[in-house]
Parts: C-alpha cells; sequence; structure tokens
C-alpha cells in the first residue's frame, strides 16, 4: 500500500470555509446531508480537480451551487469523490451519503455503542461521515443539525454552542442545531445523541464568563461521575493559572462511552471519552483509575488549546499537539498530586513503552518521515517522548523564557494549522537561541546511551565526569548524530553531607549540556570522593552507564536530594541484582545483603514521611523492563524466576518493618482518592505483597482476609493480585467470588480478567480461552478485548512468550479474528509482538513463525499489515 511521505505535503488545492451538517440518526440507514462552501486555495495549484475522501460511503446525491450534478460532471467511489472541472471561484456543494452506523465495527466515524450515537474522527473517520478534504490544514466553521427518534436519543449534543432545539410535528422525532464559531479540521467533529443521564456545574472563567460543564454517562451511573467532573474544573482552573488560557465556548460538555478505541478524544466542546476513563466510585474504581481519569480529563481539555486553537498541519506533526498535551497535563497531575511520585511514575512508563519501541522494529523519529498507516503512529514515541522533548526545553531555557515561549507560539499560531517548526521558533524569538541542534530530538529515533566515568585526583581535589553518547542503528536511520542532552547533575559526599564544588559547564540551575559524542566536566574544590548524582529528576530520555558500584548507589538512595535519584538508585542495584540472578552470573552474596539492608533502613527511618514515594522504591522493575536491559537472548523464565526469589529475599529480611508498616497504615475512615490516601494503600499493598513472597502460607491468609473485608477497590484488588501470585485453592475461590460479586460490572470485570490473563503459569493460555467463552466478554468490545487479550500479550511475558511458542500464535488467532472487525484493535494487539527479537534463539523463531502467518494473510487490514511488515523487517 501507498507510503505517505513529510516530504511531499503541499497545501490542499481547495480550501472549505463552511460545514453545514443535517444528520438524521437512524441505526441502519442514517442520512447526512453536508453543505460545503469551497473556494480554491490561493497557495494551491490553479487547474486541479476536487479531490474528496471518503470511506465506505454511500452516495446519494451531490448538487454544485444548487443544480444536481449529472453522473457525468463528477466521479465516485467508496473512498473518494472527484470533479475534475470545479469552478475557479467560491461555490456550494451539497453531498448526500446514507451509512448504516449499527454495522460499524471499526468504530470509526458514527457508530453506535450500547445503543447510543456516537462519532469517532481522530486521525481519518469523518470521511465516513461524508465527502470531505479530510486533512487538518482544512479548517473550517461547523453548523450541526441533528435530527433523531426522541425515544432513542433523547439527548443530541454536538460541537460548539447550542442554537436551537425542537419537536419535529406530527412525529416522535426531534432536533438540535449547534453551531461552532472557532474554525476546525474535520478531525475534531463530533456529534452523540442517546439516552444519558449527566452531572453538571456552572465555571466562571478568568475573564468572568460563565460556562456550563456537564458530564453524560449512562443513565444510573451519575453517581460516578462526579470526580471526573471536579477533574475537569480543576484543569479549567489549572491552566488559567499556569499556562494563561481560558475556555472559548458557552458550554463544555463530556460523554461516556462503552465502546471505544482509545482513551478519550479532544472534540471541539465534545470530549467522548472511553467510560474507563470517567466513572469511578470507591467501590469499583482504584487508585489508579482515580489518577488517570484526572489526568486524562485534563489531557483531553488542555488540547481545546494545544490541538484545537493551535492545530496540526499535516499528522507528520502529531507529536506537536499530543507530546505538549501530555506535558501539560503531567505538569498538571504533578502539581496536584506528589511531584516526585508522579515524575517516577511517569519515567516508569516511558521506560517500560517508549524504550522499548525505540529498540523495536517499529522505532521511529516523535515526527515519522513517512507512514503507511497514521493510526499506528498514536504512540509512546509521539505522546511521551514527545512530552520530554517539551520537558528539556524547560530545561534548558528555564521556567520564565519556557511560560513566554509558549505565550508567543499560543499568540502567533492560534486559528492555524501549525508545524514543530512554529513551535520551535517561538522559543529561538523569546531567548534569542539557536535550536537547530535541539531540534534533532523531533527527528532521530532511538534512545541514546550515555557513558560516565568519573575519576578522583585527591590531590589536586578535583573530580572528572568523562561523557559519552552512543545511539544504535533504528529501521531507516543506521548511523546517528549526537544530541542535545540536558544533564541535571549534582555531587553527593559519601556521609551525605553537602558538597560545594563547582564547575563553570554546569550551569546555575545545575544542568551540564552534553552536546557533543564526548565531553567530560571537571569539578574543583570537591574534598572527598563523591557519589555523581546525574540526571536528576531524570532530565533526559536517555539510557545510562556508570561506573558506581552498589555501595556507591546506596548512598544516593539514602543521602540524594533529588527524589528521582534516590529511587533510581535503588532500581539500579535491584536490576543488576536481577539480571545476575537470571544470567546465573556470580552475584556476591553481600551484594543481595547490603540492599535487602538498605531497604530495612529505609523502611524503618523513611517510609512513613512519604508512603507512596517509599512504595516505588520497595518495587522492583518489572520482568519486561529487566528483559529490555538483558537486551538479547533473553530467557522470560528466567528471569520470572529471579525477580521472585529477590521480593522473597528482600521480604524475608524486611519482614519486620513490613509486618509494621502493614498494621499501621490500615485503613481508617471513608475512602478519598487524594494522593496522599492513595499513598498510604500503596504502601501497604507492597508490603502486603512483599510478606506474601517471603512467606506464602502466611501472605495468603492475610490476602484472603484483606480481600474479604476490603471497603474499596484499591485494597480488594490489590490483595486478589497478591492471591493471584499463589496458586491453590485460596486464589480459585478468590476468582470465583470476584466474578459473582462484580457480575454487573463490566469494567470491574475487565480488571479480573487482566489479573487472571497475568497469572505466570502455564495453565494461563486455557484460562484465557475458557475466559473467553464468559457471557461478559465481547470480541467486539475493545475494553474486553484489550483487558483479556492485551493484558495477556503485554502483561503476562513468561506466557506469551511461552517456549512452545503457544502463547504467540493464540495472539496471532486473535489478531486475525479481530483484524476484520476493528482493524485498530487488532494492530494494537500486534504490538505485543514488538520485543520478540530480543528473545532466545527458540522463541525467537516461533514468534517470526506467528508473524509470517500473519503477513501471509490476504486480507490484512491496512493497520495490521503495516504493524507486522515493519515487525519482520
Ligand atoms: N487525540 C486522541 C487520539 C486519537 C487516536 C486516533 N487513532 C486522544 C488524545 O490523544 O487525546
Ligand atoms: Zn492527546
Amino acid at each position: 500500500s501507498k507510503i505517505i511521505q513529510l516530504k511531499d505535503y503541499r497545501p490542499s488545492d481547495f480550501l472549505i470555509d463552511r460545514v453545514e451538517l443535517d444528520v438524521r440518526l437512524d441505526p441502519h440507514a442514517t442520512r447526512v446531508k453536508a453543505t460545503l462552501t469551497i473556494r480554491p486555495n490561493p497557495e494551491g495549484r490553479a487547474d486541479a480537480p476536487l479531490v474528496l475522501d471518503g470511506d465506505e460511503l454511500n452516495l446519494r446525491s451531490v448538487s454544485l451551487d444548487g443544480r444536481a450534478l449529472p453522473s457525468g460532471e463528477y466521479e465516485t467511489g467508496p473512498q473518494f469523490l472527484s470533479i475534475s472541472q470545479p469552478p475557479r471561484q467560491a461555490f456550494t456543494l451539497e453531498i448526500e451519503t446514507e451509512l448504516d452506523p449499527t454495522a460499524n465495527t471499526k468504530l470509526m466515524g458514527l457508530y453506535r455503542s450500547s445503543g447510543n450515537y456516537c462519532t469517532q474522527c481522530e486521525a481519518d473517520g469523518f470521511r465516513r461521515i461524508t465527502y470531505f478534504l479530510d486533512r487538518p490544514d482544512i479548517l473550517s466553521v461547523y453548523t450541526t443539525r441533528i435530527e433523531a427518534d426522541r425515544d432513542e436519543a433523547p439527548v443530541l449534543l454536538g460541537n460548539g454552542n447550542p442554537v436551537e432545539s425542537g419537536a419535529i410535528e406530527g412525529t416522535n422525532r426531534h432536533f438540535a442545531i449547534w453551531h461552532d464559531p472557532h474554525p476546525k479540521p474535520s478531525y475534531l467533529f463530533a456529534l452523540v445523541g442517546g439516552r444519558l443521564g449527566h452531572v453538571g456545574k456552572s465555571f466562571t472563567t478568568m475573564s468572568g464568563r460563565a460556562v456550563r460543564l456537564k458530564v453524560y454517562v449512562e443513565p444510573g451511573k451519575e453517581d460516578r461521575a462526579h470526580y471526573a467532573l471536579d477533574a475537569l474544573e480543576r484543569s479549567m482552573r489549572w491552566d488559567e493559572r499556569v499556562f494563561g488560557r481560558e475556555y472559548d465556548l458557552d458550554e463544555f460538555n463530556i460523554v461516556a462511552v462503552s465502546d471505544f478505541n482509545m482513551g478519550a478524544m479532544e472534540n471541539k466542546g465534545l470530549n467522548i471519552f472511553n467510560d474507563k476513563y470517567v466513572l469511578a466510585s470507591p467501590e469499583t474504581a482504584t487508585d489508579a483509575d482515580y489518577a488517570n481519569i484526572e489526568a486524562i480529563i485534563a489531557h483531553e481539555y488542555f488540547h481545546n488549546w494545544s490541538g484545537n486553537r493551535v492545530t496540526c498541519r499535516d499528522w507528520f506533526q502529531l507529536c506537536l499537539k499530543e507530546g505538549l498535551t501530555v506535558f501539560r497535563d503531567q505538569e498538571f497531575s504533578s502539581d496536584e498530586r506528589s511531584r516526585p511520585v508522579h515524575r517516577i511514575a511517569e519515567v516508569k512508563t516511558l521506560r517500560a513503552r517508549q524504550f522499548a519501541e525505540d529498540a523495536s522494529p517499529l522505532a521511529h523519529p516523535v515526527r515519522p518521515q513517512q507512514y503507511r498507516e497514521i493510526n499506528n503512529f498514536y504512540t509512546a514515541t509521539v505522546y511521551e517522548k514527545g512530552a520530554e522533548i517539551v520537558r528539556m526545553l524547560k530545561t534548558i531555557i528555564g521556567e520564565g523564557d519556557f511560560r513566554r515561549g509558549m505565550d508567543l507560539y499560543f499568540d502567533r499560531c492560534d486559528g492555524t494549522a501549525a508545524t514543530v517548526e512554529n513551535f520551535l521558533d517561538a522559543f529561538a524569538t523569546v531567548t534569542g537561541r539557536d535550536l537547530s541542534h535541539f531540534a534533532r530530538w523531533y527527528s532521530q529515533a532511538g534512545t541514546p546511551r550515555v557513558t560516565i566515568r568519573s575519576t578522583y585526583d585527591e590531590a589536586a581535589q578535583t573530580y572528572r565526569l568523562d561523557f559519552a553518547q552512543a545511539t544504535a542503528p533504528t529501521p531507516g536511520q543506521p548511523s546517528k548524530e549526537p544530541m542535545a542532552i540536558p544533564v541535571a547533575i549534582g555531587l553527593v559526599a559519601q556521609d551525605g553531607s553537602s558538597l560545594t564544588a563547582t564547575s563553570e559547564r554546569v550551569s546555575p540551575q545545575g544542568v551540564f549540556m552534553l552536546d557533543r559524542a564526548q565531553d567530560s566536566l571537571s569539578f574543583s574544590g570537591v574534598t572527598s570522593r563523591p557519589v555523581p548524582s546525574v540526571f536528576r529528576d531524570f532530565s533526559a530520555p536517555v539510557r545510562t552507564s556508570l561506573d558506581l558500584t552498589n555501595d556507591d548507589l546506596l548512598v544516593l538512595l539514602r543521602h540524594d536530594t533529588d527524589a528521582f535519584n534516590r529511587w533510581q538508585a535503588a532500581q539500579t542495584v535491584a536490576m543488576r541484582l536481577l539480571i545476575g540472578l537470571a544470567e546465573r552470573t556470580s552475584v556476591p552474596d553481600g551484594d543481595f545483603d547490603r540492599l535487602a539492608a538498605a531497604l530495612r533502613t529505609f523502611l524503618e527511618s523513611d517510609a512513613r514521611r512519604d508512603p507512596a514515594f517509599a512504595a516505588l522504591v520497595l518495587t522492583l522493575p518489572n520482568e519486561a523492563d529487566v528483559a529490555q536491559e538483558i537486551g538479547a537472548n533473553v530467557n522470560p523464565d528466567a528471569i520470572h524466576r529471579a525477580r521472585r526469589e529477590l521480593r522473597r529475599m528482600i521480604g524475608t529480611v524486611c519482614a519486620e518493618p513490613l509486618l509494621q508498616l502493614y498494621e499501621e497504615l490500615a485503613d481508617q475512615g471513608p475512602y478519598s482518592p487524594d494522593a496522599a490516601s492513595a499513598g498510604r494503600r500503596s504502601l501497604r499493598n507492597v508490603s502486603l505483597d512483599l510478606l506474601a513472597a517471603a512467606d506464602a502460607r502466611q501472605g495468603e491468609r492475610r490476602a484472603q482476609a484483606q480481600f474479604e473485608t476490603a471497603s474499596n477497590m484499591t485494597d480488594r484488588l490489590a490483595s486478589f493480585g497478591v492471591l493471584m501470585t499463589l496458586p491453590g485453592e485460596a486464589r480459585e475461590a478468590a476468582i470465583a467470588a470476584f466474578g459473582r460479586r462484580y457480575a454487573d460490572e463490566p469494567l470491574v470485570l475487565d480488571k479480573w480478567f487482566t489479573l487472571q490473563a497475568s497469572i505466570q503459569e502455564d495453565g494461563t493460555l486455557d484460562r484465557v480461552r475458557r475466559l473467553m467463552e464468559h457471557p461478559a466478554f465481547s470480541i467486539s468490545n475493545p475494553n474486553r478485548v484489550r483487558s483479556l487479550v492485551g493484558s495477556f500479550a503485554m502483561l503476562n511475558p513468561t506466557q506469551f512468550n511461552r517456549a512452545d511458542g503457544q502463547g504467540y500464535e493464540f495472539v496471532a488467532d486473535m489478531v486475525l479474528r479481530v483484524d476484520p472487525l476493528n482493524p485498530q484493535l487488532a494492530a494494537r494487539l500486534l504490538t505485543a509482538f514488538g520485543s520478540w527479537r530480543i528473545m532466545e534463539p527458540e522463541r525467537l523463531e516461533r514468534a517470526r513463525s506467528a508473524l509470517r502467518r500473519i503477513a501471509q494473510n490476504a486480507s490484512l487490514s491496512r493497520d495490521v499489515g503495516d504493524i507486522v511488515q515493519r515487525s519482520l523487517e
């Protein structure tokens, strides 16, 4: 299929200034009349034909300036509508199409979810509603009239502000008209029609305008929507305070639907959400769910400026809105919660998803240079690494200039479809800096590795750090250039006392710029051999090799003033031990003892000060992280055994303080999702897990008791998770009890599916197959497929990577089964194969043959075809 290249971008030959849509909702025969005001683009070609995009459309009629077009004057197919001799001045095109929303299983365009009508247009779903110039640089003012059966769809929502609504005389139908004054690309179009309940409140913006906020959910679930509404209000306030951004319509509506391909969508004034990221109650949602809801509500709201007011010129610029908006939502969550704890969580996700992607056959730059299917580029690289680039920019230029640069960017680009260059130019203008080297972060794929050697000269009282950076080749980029890497750095004395050493190459904010392949940094006035604390707060998305001993690292765990590096130090020591155990290389016993003893001291002296942080320190790198770090010839079974063994050792040495914490942190009072309460629960539940790793019988009893008496989903699910690691009757009884208790709660059953699919035992594949027959499972609901099949593929390294290849074959079968229904969902599942090349030879061959079997299939979607092809290259 066709490859689309960034270098081939050219402006559209036509512009569409106004779009009037008249949508008559019907389960199988929805009629869409689109009236488009079109004119030639002065920047386009003068004699070009008009070619509109379409997808699976059924055309009923076309007329131009009021005249029905005879079939000779246009050409059409399901994918296009073209007029070879369009007028050379402004004209009106009226197009009538018919569609079947009930048959739309791709969940792109107009479809139905639990009987309600909703839309998803990004990246290219609008062309499934009407023929259009379906590209983000076509900005139009939309007016939408929606008509529906009153019983079927009492609520009718569109973009912008409500204009008019009423009954249609003599029928049981009604209508609503919405007008959005802000020109927008078609991917931000949305409408909703259905039976929905809502919660709402009024918000007064910083300039004093009143905005009605509403969150719509399945009737009866309104009480689960309050947290989302509260998060929306806090997001709006925060964006005013921190970025000076005000909301710009009279209403802001959020609708939760249960069939959705991703998390949520930022349609102008009408965000549509996966209900998993809206609905929450203490009994059904965990602390992690609450945090996700808050972050995603904020993310979609923040898009109103970073994405909607300023949108993308073309899809290659996707990171312009996504990376920036992730950065903004991360900052919001950091302000609302604990900044260091949130930073660690961000980095864990970045490493697990983005570093893995960068090391895989699917590696690509934050701004890709080409694609076959854009929907395959909503990746951790574009989102998470894209956010890291914005963060590095802020670290380099400082807070004040960052804010001034953002203001200038919004100011200059408001109402336009912009590029990454426009973004960087704003900061170049504000700072007078040349950001061209920095811009390489957008074009060069791969995770740089920074190697650091240290030398202390006692006589001269100097300390030198020698840096080298290198990036491994990625597809299409065999040789790599050095990157501009901000290294936030400090020195810590062995006894924890502060060091006043200086270096002229370190900025007052403590940042050293590494922008060459090799460089060194000297400090003078260093009175004793220090321990370097580099990449504080994870100042750049790189991997690091440092010549520090485990003892040095344990000094950092104890004394570093940078919380991130305290956590990182414990992780690095644990990682070394895990690799030693997995590869059976000799690790001196003393090293295990010293880590366990350091953690014990930490638990006794520090854990109570910040329980959420302590929980993170006590959580070992997960198995996939270890596999990545090993990087080749991986045996997942050995890694699994190693991690279990290290958890057992730590649980044994730390049993006393863990038990004390477990008892002390027991739930008091009613549930509150705030960060401090969540932190206490998380430390308590990590304690439960480590204690169970050390003593299975007692652990089982304790987990069982917690499972039965828990007063909230966080504690219940945590104990359920611990039981999953302990084969036996108690586990099976808990599984049955959980299944019965939440039989009518699909989002809770998703957790039940996930935890069962994650059991690292040979029987799991059969269990997953059996669960696919469960009445709550449905192959057409993305949440169900992801929680059962996706979890097996992504969260169960030993079983997905079974030595006999059955895990791979199962997931391949599922990809082939889902693909004809929902290609985006199938393609996402298939990315589980991203790590196949790092496996040991036997598994690697079995994964290759499963991938080949998929590739040989004649009728693959473009989505799956693209991923499988790149995975095999
Ligand atoms: N912009 C949407 C993602 C659309 C995905 C299209 N395949 C949600 C978000 O990032 O906010
Ligand atoms: Zn986004």
